[in-house]
């Protein structure tokens, strides 16, 4: 068959994947109660725990990095608690699970901040983008900049969120760096206008994403430290003007760092994958931990770039929202369900944890 590498087992770091696919991380937001993973979640991670990882949805690190209502977060001990449940569910069924570090900059309204204030951003310029907030989609807000002075306090909240994680019981962290988010912000031209330390060149520009990276790698472990990029996403109203140059410099420095994966956003999020030229062969050639390649991979391609070893693991994300048993499905070449958008952000059991499963292998023959 076709999906024979897919379904082989992959060495991460110190862990071992059951197969070689992953299920992306997915904002549901349905943390209804404190920001807090509930029953449904714990039920939901599970269905899906035959992925050889799970990556968990976005996860705020504190109050200030959330960006949407109800996306849990991993700041409070309730969080952790509740996360644990998911964990202890995931590890019960033989899986693996990392969890997501998140910290939305500027992507926020003033109804979610501390104290009512404006989000922070590297540059005081709003996004041309909406969130969810109070049950209805609205403007972000007017950002303000992000003081040198803070910069240690964001670090340390990467840092915390990582040990929270594991205290919660995941495998390991992935950190957010793409989608147009605190880190992409500052990473990228369009977004970051800065001239101290952390704006103007390249260097200065990654400096945010690399010393958040090391931090939660010290604290966690780079064996279980991930981290996911989207060079040319337009997500969040995000830009730069020579994405190759400032990803090839950051790859780099994340290889130095020994991170155990990159995850590679290839082309528009959730949309085209040839929306700009890049290369992304110089970011898998560059980096000597695993390759997660993601965006819009179904079996036929999937299986097509792991054979020609451009990539170690592929991550979907539409495809595990509504095929729990993706895994099975691809090894027995079935139909799959198509995914309800209705029913991603919000709600309840419904487009949740209701997607039916195909019969025990058994039971079909
Ligand atoms: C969809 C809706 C809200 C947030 C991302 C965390 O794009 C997200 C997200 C996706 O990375």
């Amino acid at each position: 068959m076709s999906t024979s590498k897919l379904l082989e087992p992959f060495k991460l770091g110190s862990i071992t994947l059951s197969n070689r696919l992953v299920m992306a991380p997915l904002t549901r937001n349905r943390a209804l109660e404190g920001l807090v993973p509930n029953p449904l979640s714990v039920e939901y991670y599970g269905q899906r725990a035959s992925a050889g990882l799970l990556i968990s949805e976005a996860t705020q690190v504190s109050q200030q990095g959330q960006g949407y209502q109800d996306t849990p977060g991993i700041y409070s001990k309730e969080q952790i608690a509740g996360w644990r449940k998911v964990t202890d569910r995931v590890h019960a069924q033989g899986g693996r699970i990392f969890l997501q570090l998140w910290h939305v900059g500027r992507i926020s309204h003033v109804s979610l901040q501390p104290k009512g204030g404006a989000p922070v951003a590297p540059s005081a310029i709003r996004a041309k983008t909406k969130t969810f907030v109070n049950g209805t989609f609205a403007d972000v807000s007017e950002p303000r900049v992000l003081e040198l002075s803070e910069i240690p306090g964001i670090i340390d909240s990467f840092r915390q969120g990582a040990a929270n994680a594991i205290a919660a019981g995941f495998d390991g962290v992935e950190v957010h760096g793409a989608n147009g988010y605190l880190l992409d912000q500052f990473a990228k031209d369009g977004t970051n206008k800065r001239t101290d330390a952390y704006g103007g060149g390249i260097e200065n520009r990654a400096k945010l994403m690399l010393e958040v990276t090391k931090a939660v790698a010290a604290e966690v472990g780079s064996e279980r430290t991930g981290i996911r990029i989207s060079p040319v996403t337009p997500a969040n109203d995000v830009s730069d003007s020579n994405p190759q140059p400032l990803f090839d410099y950051i790859v780099d420095h994340l290889n130095a760092l020994k991170l155990v994966y990159i995850h590679v956003i290839e082309g528009a999020t959730g949309g085209p994958r040839d929306i700009a030229p890049f290369d992304y062969h110089s970011l898998r050639n560059r980096f000597k931990g695993a390759y997660i390649a993601n965006n819009g991979y179904d079996l036929a391609l999937a299986s097509k770039v792991l054979s020609a070893n451009e990539a170690d693991l592929i991550a979907f994300g539409k495809l595990f929202i509504a095929n729990p048993d993706l895994v099975e499905r691809f090894k027995r070449g079935t139909p799959l369900n198509a995914p309800d958008k209705a029913t991603f952000y919000g709600g309840g059991a419904k487009g949740y944890t209701d997607y039916p499963v195909l019969e025990s292998a058994g039971a079909a023959e």
